[in-house]
């Protein structure tokens, strides 16, 4: 093969799969899995290897862009964009002050740490609230927990993959996913060994998804999780299988937690759950008797009503069991850089420290709940929202109520994206400045450090110079704030440093974060630290730090703190006696709706690349055959799904994957009018046109978004305009049409994956 190899990683999902890009006249032509990876070895999804198709994707933006009058973007060069948007920006400022300022920040930001870095230094130097992302559409629950429980939202345990005798999933999906909040390349390997060594593995999920079919699926009710969680702790603790000493010589309030739960016994909480007691007493007794156990919850159980309530009682199950912080249970990791006391020393480790101006949600990590942004911006008065940044996000489709977030978006006096296509929500913006893709930029996998068992680093260069003017987010940050004087840095002391003219660069810090942190070399003083020179030269493939995940390190950091677990914080128990004792029906309203994610798609951003969209690929919404024969309607038919805020129009896919009452929708499509052609030929819908945007209707503990178990009802459609073709296609791509997942031997070829039965089909 032509060209030059440049071994690299994969940005696009959290294992961070090992990549050899091929860079021919300094251009990237193509990507391959990495075999010398030491975790991934060799192993990338559809996805990675179609992301050559997007970093040259023809439309792609590679030039600054302006908005016209007619609503259409023209070219501008970088100076003239830069030079307005700092005009503009800085007569809000004058005006009104930073906290007229805001920004979303997109999931693929999270993976590049120069970006998360000027991000957040940037609206700390403008001292705004308006900081809004992904996180309250996905894990930002998680977080809120953890500040609870550990008085640091960064310290999150993982399932301890390589020790573990009984992993029990709930709300995830893996083998489409790769795993979240989770680095574990290869992942549908880990679990197979779990069963091979003689454990178990439960997948707690409404829908047969591909790895429930793999594993034992146990079904459940929509946002039934924290109910099945409290009888589990139930059953613990009236059997008196419940560790005892863990509990006293590590937590607070487990007692009273032990009495929240007898409230709620398998037997009571089977309607709401849809799990015979049987079957849950069977789960809390091997969580409590096997060798080590991991409960480990994921997107499924973070968008109901009540997540941070679940995500809470998913570490204290653990905690009750003696499965926290402990080998083959959910282990903290103790990565190179102490992401958590770093956070906590830049005072980013905030939880609840300020409040939203509209409906009174804590802050999580400094970010405020994205459902209130189109509020923030109509709402009159001191802190109004009159300057939005996005950057490498979508949330016209991607946060609830996409129709009220895009006419706000018209009420901004000025809206910026950085982006690398025009998309639904930045066809709005008054520039789109061009981002480089993660093969354009050096980076280091900051946020995922801890998530990663065994431990694991890497660093990489840019593999190629960025196509077009393409510049790295950071820089435009930095030149931004440069035009209204302010510096965009995480730290306060570098602000000040700024003042007198001394600047820094994200690899400059990053690199001071490494040295300095409990794996550095602290600048030669610890022989074997690590440096990220020292990463680039030396570990290209990255670097493995240690066989097994650490024990005892939040007994280690709590310990330091003088703190123990808390098992009945104050949020907590208010929100327990808050739990309604039953479900509220509506009988206009009675099936539930809950998401579901798909191989070849990635949230809203993949669908442009014809690798992933072979096959005449569409949107489907799963509907069990017996909902379907009642309502009758086929596969392939086109049916009306409406909820109490919104409808849509999508073809039926029949299947018994489903359990009854409850249908699933892909959300990241319903595209329309921005640049990318090919997925707006297949547009599908949006699903969060039927979730709400209402301060009322979010979770009360993390401002989270409702996505998983909203009331819908289905009926055939009236509109002839939906082509039943596309649905039938939809489900037979599953197996047949679908471009192989890479596996890479001896050759450089991709081989195809040996079946294509939809359960196991290229997840692995
Ligand atoms: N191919 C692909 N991979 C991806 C992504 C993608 O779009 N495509 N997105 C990435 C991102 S941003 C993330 S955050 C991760 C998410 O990673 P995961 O959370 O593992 O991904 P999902 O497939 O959404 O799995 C959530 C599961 O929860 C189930 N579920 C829904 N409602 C409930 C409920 O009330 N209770 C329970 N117990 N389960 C429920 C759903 O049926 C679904 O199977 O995936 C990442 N990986
Ligand atoms: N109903 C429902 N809604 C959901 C979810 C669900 O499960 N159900 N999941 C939620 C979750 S977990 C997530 S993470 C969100 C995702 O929501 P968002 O982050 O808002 O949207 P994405 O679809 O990821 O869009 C990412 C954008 O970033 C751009 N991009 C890609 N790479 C880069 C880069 O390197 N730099 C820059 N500047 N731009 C880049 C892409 O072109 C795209 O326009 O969706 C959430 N919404
Ligand atoms: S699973 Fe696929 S998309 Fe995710 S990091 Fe690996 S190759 Fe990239
Ligand atoms: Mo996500």
């Amino acid at each position: 093969m032509a060209g030059e190899r440049v071994v690299t990683y994969c940005r696009i999902c959290e294992p961070l799969c090992g990549m050899v890009a091929t860079v021919e006249d300094g251009r990237l032509t193509e990507l391959r899995p990495d075999p010398d990876n030491p975790l991934s070895r060799g192993y990338a999804c559809p996805k990675g290897i179609a992301m050559a198709e997007v970093h040259n994707d023809p439309d792609r933006v590679l030039h600054p862009l302006r908005r016209t009058g007619d609503g259409s973007f023209e070219q501008v060069s970088w100076d003239e964009a830069l030079d307005d948007i700092g005009n503009r920006l800085g007569a809000i400022v004058n005006r009104d002050g930073g906290g007229a300022v805001g920004w979303y920040f997109g999931n693929p930001g999270a993976f590049s740490y120069s970006h998360t870095l000027w991000v957040g230094g940037f609206l700390d130097a403008l001292g705004t609230s308006h900081y809004y992302s992904a996180g309250s559409q996905d894990v930002n629950n998680r977080f809120a927990a953890s500040a609870l429980l550990y008085g640091n939202p960064v310290l999150v345990p993982v399932p301890d993959l390589t020790r573990t005798d009984f992993l029990m999933l709930i709300g995830a999906n893996p083998l489409v996913s790769h795993g979240s909040v989770l680095s574990a390349p290869r992942i549908r390997e880990q679990l197979l060994a779990i069963v091979e060594r003689g454990g178990r593995v439960a997948v707690v999920d409404p829908r047969r998804t591909p790895t429930a079919a793999q594993f034992e699926h146990v079904p459940i009710r929509p946002d039934g999780d924290a109910w099945m969680l409290l009888s589990m702790l139930q059953v613990i603790f009236e059997e008196g299988l419940a560790d005892e000493r863990y509990l006293a010589e590590q937590t607070d309030g487990w007692q009273e937690l032990a009495r929240a739960a007898a409230a709620h016994p398998p037997e009571q909480t089977a309607p709401r759950t849809g799990i015979e007691p049987d079957v849950l007493r069977d789960l809390a007794r091997a969580i409590a008797q096997a060798e080590g156990a991991a409960i480990y919850g994921r997107t499924g159980s973070c968008l109901g009503r009540h997540g941070t309530l679940v995500a809470f009682l998913i570490d204290a199950l653990a905690a009750a069991t003696g499965n926290l912080d402990t080998a083959g249970g959910s282990v903290f990791g103790d990565p190179p850089i102490a992401l958590d006391e770093v956070a906590e020393r830049i005072g980013i480790a905030s939880y609840d420290e300020r409040r939203s101006r509209i409906g009174n949600f804590p802050d999580v990590l400094g970010n405020m709940p994205a459902s209130l942004m189109a509020e923030e911006i109509e709402t009159p008065g001191e802190g109004q929202l009159r300057a939005l940044f996005v950057s490498a996000g979508n949330p016209v489709l991607s946060v609830p109520d996409g129709d009220r977030l895009e006419q706000a978006l018209g009420e901004l006096e000025l809206m910026v994206s950085i982006d690398l296509y025009v998309n639904e929500t930045n066809a709005h913006a008054d520039y789109v400045l061009p981002a480089t893709t993660f093969y354009e930029r050096d980076d280091f996998p900051l946020p995922f450090l801890a998530f990663h068992v065994p431990p694991f680093v890497h660093y990489t260069e840019r593999v190629v110079e960025p196509a077009g003017e393409a510049r790295e987010e950071w820089w435009t940050i930095d030149q931004i704030a440069r035009r209204i004087g302010i510096a965009p840095y995480p730290v306060p002391a570098l602000r000040l440093l700024a003042k007198l003219g001394i600047r820094i660069t994200p690899q400059r810090l990053i690199d001071l974060l490494l040295r300095t942190g409990p794996g550095g070399d602290l600048f030669g003083l610890r022989r074997g630290g690590l440096s990220i020179a020292k990463l680039r030269d030396r570990h290209p493939h990255g670097l493995v730090l240690a066989d097994q995940a650490p024990g005892g390190v939040l007994k280690r950091k709590l310990a330091r703190k003088r703190r123990r677990i808390q098992l009945a914080p104050d949020p907590i128990r208010e929100e327990l006696a808050r739990l309604p004792a039953a479900e509220e029906e509506d009988p206009d309203f009675p099936l539930r709706l809950i998401g579901m994610r798909e191989l070849r798609s990635h949230n809203s951003w993949m669908h442009n690349a014809p690798l992933l969209m072979r096959g005449g690929r569409t949107q489907a919404l799963r509907v069990h055959p017996e909902d379907a024969a009642r309502l009758d309607l086929g596969d392939g038919v086109a049916a009306s799904l409406e909820s109490k805020g919104g409808a849509v129009e999508v073809p039926v896919l029949v299947t018994d994957e489903m359990t009854p009452g409850t249908v699933a929708l892909p959300h990241g499509w319903g595209h329309r009018g921005g640049g990318w052609k090919l997925a707006n030929a297949n547009r599908g819908v949006n699903v969060n046109r039927l979730a709400s945007s209402d301060a009322g209707d979010l979770e009360r503990l993390a401002g989270m978004a409702f996505l998983n178990g909203i009331p819908v009802r289905l009926s055939a459609s009236q509109s002839p305009s939906i082509r039943s073709t596309e649905a039938s296609s939809a489900g037979r791509s599953r197996g047949s049409a679908a471009p192989p997942a890479a596996s890479l031997g001896s050759s450089a070829s991709i081989t195809s994956p040996p079946s294509n039965r939809s359960s196991t089909f290229g997840s692995m």
